[in-house]
């Protein structure tokens, strides 16, 4: 059987002219994830709209795509055209179970939830000719899946063509996210084995890895000998946690030991009225910047990432935020506008009490304002949210940031760091055009290699490379 899979992508990540270096970051895993299940005989392609043109004069049997907000529309119309063609058409991912009934008329098939049971038992049913239209996942298990099918991974298209996920979910329930959504009905939290994730690292070539996982600490006795699994692995490694899982015990010093060198914290908002609203109750009462320090203190980069429009937000919100992540010598920050996703806490709230502007799920991207503001004018969050990433990546506030480091080193290095990445878009654009991305990776592994003792590690480089938002 012929398979297509596929990840679209939203027009701004295939612009011809300038392309975002956050789109040619990481390969499709959910997709390489549900290659695995199928017949070793099939002959699969795998394409990402993200980092290749698609090839559409093909007659593939089954047509596998990936649909996320932002290219919904356009999940949408290559499954429409792939229909006509008469192949078998099958979408699945994040936006589908949100919005089954909208994606139901594109479909031959739909799938709510993860697909490691369903995708399985789809493909059995296909074979006999009695697939259904609807599959809804029940079994929340990752702990014997068969190996990602790597082979299928375009590796020269990414800088970071090593990213992983050893868990699926988060033990925390933001209602914001997408997380409760996706997950209904059973666990939401879960993870590989231990042995399992580390025969995963042990597979990928080269040293840098990238955890794609939801919360990396979430699961405090799995990360822990995960860690000291990796330890003498000769990893560098960047992943995401919360601030509580970082002050909790010593698992962050074991992530530093096992390779940890950057890790992405959603603070969200420096207001605990909005904390609540977004009940993001683990970082209520957190001490931010004892933890910010001893991160530093390990050599550890921080991407942080801030939510703006929140109820309780006001005027100052934007130069108080990038004020004080400036003065806790936060490496990179990515900001957000908020952004209530179907299926979400906050969208239905927002629903109810009518505040959706509209359903235009490509203006979903978390940088316009799609819904009826509170403590603000839609006009003002716009603005005040290009103002942060202007003022934040300015040559005056990365040479403040940058100052409040100790070691003089560390002064250099962050300045370099965030100057350098944020100052060189058109750069990273030639790189990718030329395909040049994955000659960068030595370059990365280098840059987030371990340093010596403590006092070097306290000195350690960021890396200059693109923190996901
Ligand atoms: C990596 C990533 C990216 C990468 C690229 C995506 C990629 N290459 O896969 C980049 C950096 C480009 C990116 C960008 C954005 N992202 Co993003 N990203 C992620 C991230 C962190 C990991 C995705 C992943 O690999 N997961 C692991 C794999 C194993 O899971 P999976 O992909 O979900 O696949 C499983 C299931 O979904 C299912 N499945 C998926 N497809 C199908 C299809 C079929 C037929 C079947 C049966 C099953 C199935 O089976 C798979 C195995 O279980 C997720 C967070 C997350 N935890 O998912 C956010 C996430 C997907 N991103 C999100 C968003 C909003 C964005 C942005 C719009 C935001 C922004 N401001 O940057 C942009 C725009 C992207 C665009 N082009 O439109 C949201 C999506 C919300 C939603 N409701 O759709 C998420 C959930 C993050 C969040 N905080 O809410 N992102």
């Amino acid at each position: 059987m012929k398979i297509k899979m596929i990840l679209p992508a939203l027009t701004e990540a295939k612009s011809p002219f300038r392309r975002p270096i956050k789109y040619s970051l990481f390969p499709p895993l959910g997709l390489a994830t549900l290659a695995a299940y199928c017949d070793p005989a099939d002959e699969i392609e795998l394409q990402d709209e993200h980092v290749e043109t698609l090839t559409t004069d093909d007659q593939p049997d089954l047509v596998v795509i990936q649909v996320y907000i932002t290219n919904a529309f356009r999940a949408y119309a290559l499954a429409d055209f792939y229909r006509r063609k008469g192949a078998y058409v099958i979408l699945g991912g994040l936006h589908v179970s949100s919005l089954p009934a909208e994606a139901i008329a594109h479909a031959d098939t739909i799938f709510i939830g993860p697909g490691e049971d369903t995708f399985p038992a789809f493909l059995k049913d296909f074979k006999n000719g009695v697939a259904r239209k609807i599959y809804v996942n029940s079994k929340r298990d990752i702990e014997h899946i068969p190996l990602v099918r790597r082979d299928l991974i375009k590796r020269n298209l990414y800088l970071v063509p090593n990213s992983i996920v050893v868990s699926r979910g988060c033990p925390h329930h933001c209602s914001f996210c997408y997380k409760d959504a996706f997950f209904k009905g059973g666990k939401s939290f879960y993870t590989q084995t231990v042995d399992a994730a580390l025969a995963e690292i042990d597979r990928l070539p080269g040293k840098h890895l990238y955890f794609l996982d939801d919360h990396l600490l979430g699961n405090q006795k799995f990360a822990a000998a995960l860690f000291d699994g990796m330890k003498g692995m000769n990893r560098v490694f960047q992943g995401a946690s919360t601030i509580d899982a970082i002050v909790r015990g010593d698992l962050i010093e074991k992530a530093a030991d096992a390779g940890m060198r950057s890790v992405f914290v959603g603070f969200e908002t420096l207001n605990k009225a909005n904390l609540a609203q977004g009940n993001k109750k683990q970082n209520i009462g957190k001490n931010y910047t004892d933890a910010i320090k001893r991160l530093h203190s390990l050599g550890i980069m921080i991407n942080g990432s801030f939510v703006f429009g929140l109820d309780d937000d006001d005027k100052d919100v934007f130069k108080r935020t990038i004020d004080w992540a400036v003065e806790n010598a936060l490496t990179t920050c990515t900001f957000h506008i908020l952004t209530p996703y179907p299926g979400t806490a906050l969208f239905a709230s927002m629903e109810k009490e009518g505040r959706i502007l509209h359903r235009n799920w490509e203006q979903y991207d978390t940088r316009q304002v799609v819904y009826k503001t509170v403590g603000l004018q839609a006009d003002e969050l716009k603005k005040g949210y290009d103002w942060a990433y202007q003022s934040f990546y300015s040559w005056s506030n990365i040479y403040k940031a940058s100052m409040q480091h100790e070691q003089f080193k560390q002064v250099i290095k962050h300045f370099a760091y965030a100057g350098g990445w944020k100052k060189f878009e058109s750069l990273w654009n030639f790189i990718i055009k030329t395909q040049g991305l994955n000659k960068m990776l030595p370059l990365l592994e280098a840059i987030l290699s371990r340093v010596g003792g403590k006092q070097e590690r306290e000195a350690t480089v960021a890396s200059p490379f693109p923190a996901i938002a």
